[in-house]
């Protein structure tokens, strides 16, 4: 693991006594990871096969593990995390694979290019960049799809934007045995993969690209993500499966995006089949719950949970009851109950409080918080507070939901062994994970 990993880790290790302390914790809260995925090296037990699940109506605990013990550590939390990407991409999303073999590309003031090439196979996609005015390097903010997202907001604030258009990567509009695009090209026509992982992992690549170049243009440290509606569903799933993304911002994701799967048929959005069948968003293994589900392993407070402690802004449209915004706001409550286990919990914005009903209308009410939360993720000058804002008239009850708890978690020391002569420091124990 990198070295953010190890400073994030340490910080962690901490006691939770004094001042001095939560500005370290506030330090450590923020700091994205700075690899794709920091719980790689995790060892996680043998995934329940899709025929034995249980049904349950309530949310899955997301502090409960595989093994059926509960994390009592925050450090803990890095490979119950990774539980939970493998669940959630063996029956939700389909598989992320991780970097290919190679992946070059450039970075220009207007354009990156990025190249993969992966088991003999080759493919590419670009995406157009808008800088913001100032000296840079600059934060970049990932644009999906061009429309519901305030980019002259975002510029403003000092982050680029980069325009993706994720059908480049995963289109719409084909078979699931026939899937097309870039990450198609690399792992087959057949993948089970859906269009939103695909998507996500196009997203990686991109970043992958601004790492390797000479950082004088774009952070490499300093990657947020937004889009509206199925570019909503895919901002959240992109964020969620990138760490190095530091803000993720979907708005109006609806059905396969933020809402809990539990409560779409409830709250009459639009239905798991619907968004199943109308395009291969999710992936192919989702079909056995499209009817119920209860019998998931994992719901999408789940998934708010794989962002903590790094920056989330949720928007939704409490106007429009196909969008399930009910239901997303549950989804962002119970995940916001790992956020606070973590310490974190300034670091999630839920925000439906909104007038103009129309599906991704620019919104005044998200001007604040959206330069907000690029300022205190991106630009790294910020520090305002989040916060969880549900309109009246979608409010839904977390403790309907739920039959757990969330635990206090004792800091990261507690796990670690008494060194012996000859072993690691403890510090270097906790950062690599063992
Ligand atoms: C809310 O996102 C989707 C919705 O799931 C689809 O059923 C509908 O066709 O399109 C919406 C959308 O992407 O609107 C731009």
């Amino acid at each position: 693991t990198g070295a953010a990993t190890v400073v994030a880790a340490e910080a962690a290790t901490l006691p939770a006594t004094g001042a001095a302390t939560v500005v370290t914790a506030q330090a450590s809260a923020l700091a994205a990871p700075g690899i794709e995925d920091e719980g790689a090296d995790c060892v996680v037990p043998a995934l329940p096969d899709a025929g034995s699940l249980p049904t349950n109506a309530m949310l899955p605990d997301p502090f409960k593990k595989l093994n059926g013990t509960r994390i009592s550590t925050t450090s803990e939390w890095r490979c119950r995390r990774e539980e939970i990407k493998k669940l959630a991409e063996k029956f939700v999303y389909g598989e992320k694979p991780p970097k290919p073999a190679t992946v070059t590309g450039t970075v220009s003031n207007t354009n990156i290019t990025v190249n993969v090439n992966h088991n003999g196979r080759s493919s590419s996609f670009s995406a157009g960049v808008q800088l913001p005015s100032g000296t840079g390097p600059f934060p970049a903010v990932v644009v999906l799809g061009g429309f519901g997202a305030d980019t002259a907001a975002i510029r403003a604030a000092g982050a680029a934007v980069i325009n993706y258009d994720p059908y480049a990567v995963g289109r719409e509009g084909t078979p699931r045995n026939n899937k097309q695009g870039a990450f198609y090209s690399i792992y087959g026509a057949t993948s089970s993969t859906g269009l939103l992982m695909a998507w996500s992992w196009g997203v990686s690549r991109i970043i992958d690209v601004i790492e390797q170049s000479n950082g004088t243009i774009l952070r490499a440290d300093a990657t947020g993500v937004t889009g509206c509606s199925r570019f909503g569903k895919g901002a959240f799933v992109i964020g969620a499966f990138d760490q190095r993304i530091a803000l993720t911002m979907p708005i109006e994701s609806g059905s396969a995006g933020a809402p809990i799967f539990r409560g779409i048929p409830g709250e009459g959005a639009q239905s798991l089949s619907s968004a199943y069948g109308e395009q291969p968003w999710l992936g192919d293994a989702f079909s056995t719950f499209t009817g119920n589900p209860n019998r998931l392993p994992i719901d999408t407070h789940e998934i708010v949970a794989m962002f903590a402690p790094r920056g989330l802004f949720i928007m939704d449209n409490p106007h429009i009851a196909n969008l399930g915004p009910r239901s997303a706001g549950v989804a962002a409550l119970g995940g916001a109950e790992v956020y606070k286990a973590l310490g974190a919990a300034g670091n999630i914005t839920y925000w439906s409080d909104i007038q103009d009903g129309n599906h991704c209308a620019n919104r005044a009410e998200w001007r604040t918080p959206l330069q907000q939360n690029i300022q205190k993720f991106l630009v790294k000058t910020g520090s305002a507070a989040g916060s969880i804002r549900i309109a009246a008239k979608a409010q839904g009850n977390l403790a309907q939901w739920r039959d757990w708890q969330t635990p206090t978690l004792g800091s990261s020391s507690d796990t670690i062994p008494p060194s012996t002569p000859g072993t690691p420091a403890a510090s270097t124990v906790t950062a690599t994970g063992a």
